[in-house]
């Protein structure tokens, strides 16, 4: 039994711990102890590895110190493939994939992969933040994942040992490492590409050793891989944008409080908000960097893009019948009010 000046003493025990995080809010939230094992793809310097270290401070923070984001890089736990199925299974509270390898278990996501839909960066926050982002979020739960948000990967460029590509038929024969989906596949030989899927984690490697002649990713991507060292050319093609869609384990999540989920889903946000800004303020310096490290850069003309999309046309129209006409005309008609405000 404890007496009267023991309890005031365990009062003032237990504001202190609470005050310092937030406060009264904080001290009433219902929050137990937890361990989130958070893998990437991606190095640490890359946005979306700065990006988890400071969504890891807002989650401990927001949760008094309790709950405790432990994260890996580079593949270290895994390809973005292994550790999804990791989440399903319960074993990794959390990844942040492309949404290309997701389609092999929910084709509809590849319509993010459908080229040149998005003109800027602006269209892209307005559809994956607004109404259809979350409409396909909603398809996760089903597959054992649940979706908080999605940050960015990135408008895809184009590189390659072999030659400059300034335009549509130099991508002719180039045997170019594509993300693990059967749509990336044909549009990168609609390009006339001999196309590979290959996991990211195999990358490195594949384009040093020459097994591939090319690849494509975001400028931050290409920097933060250390490509510039096996690949001479870079092409400013913008043919793809990659989202990054932030996964829970739906294993784990389930066991979470309202009060534990609302930190995860606010972090989120906020890990995004500053993710996507690291991302755009870095690409124009990350290029010149690039060029001073060795590689050539080459701008692609509008009418080659335009020949590029016309030479896929039949790849998009393939595919955005099997991922769902009514899917493809409401993502069409998203843009557009997006292209409009
Ligand atoms: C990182 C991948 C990568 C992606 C790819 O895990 O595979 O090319 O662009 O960033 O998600």
């Amino acid at each position: 039994m404890m007496n009267n000046s023991g309890k005031m003493w365990f009062l003032i025990g237990a504001l202190a711990l609470a005050l310092p995080f937030g406060g009264a809010a904080s001290y009433a939230a219902d929050i137990q102890e937890r361990s989130i094992k958070l893998g990437i793809g991606l190095a640490e310097d890359h946005p979306q590895g700065m990006g988890i270290k400071r969504f890891a401070e807002i989650v401990d923070k927001k949760s008094g110190g309790k709950m405790k984001v432990k994260n890996y890089f580079s593949g270290a736990i895994g390809d973005d493939v292994k550790m999804v199925s990791a989440l399903q299974g319960g074993v990794q509270e959390m990844t942040i994939p492309s949404t290309a390898p997701l389609v092999g278990m929910i084709k509809e996501f590849g319509i993010f992969d459908l080229p040149f839909l998005f003109n800027s960066e602006q269209e892209v926050d307005a559809v994956l933040d607004g109404p259809f982002g979350q409409k396909m979020l909603e398809r996760l739960p089903a597959k054992g994942l649940v979706g908080l948000c999605y940050w960015e990967n990135g408008f895809r460029q184009l590189t390659n040992s072999r030659r400059a590509v300034t335009k549509a038929d130099d991508i002719q024969g180039l045997k170019v490492r594509v993300m693990q989906n059967p749509a990336y596949l044909d549009v990168f030989n609609g390009l006339g590409a001999n196309a590979v899927p290959m996991a990211f984690t195999e990358l490195y490697t594949a384009l040093e050793t020459r097994t591939v002649d090319g690849q494509e990713n975001p400028i931050p991507t290409i920097q933060s891989s250390k490509f510039n060292e096996v690949q001479k050319y870079l092409s400013l093609t913008r043919h793809t944008y990659s989202p990054f869609a932030v996964l829970v384990s739906k294993k784990f999540w389930d066991k979470l409080s309202g009060d534990e989920k609302k930190i995860l889903q606010d972090a989120c946000i906020e890990g995004r908000d500053y993710e996507r800004k690291l991302a755009r303020d870095g690409n124009a310096r990350i290029l010149e960097e690039l060029k001073n490290s060795g590689m050539q850069v080459s701008e692609v003309p509008p009418a080659e893009l335009a020949r590029m999309r016309e030479k896929v046309k039949p790849v998009v129209e393939k595919y955005s019948k099997e991922f769902g006409e009514d899917l493809y005309k409401e993502l069409q008609a998203e843009i557009a009010k997006a292209r409009k405000s």
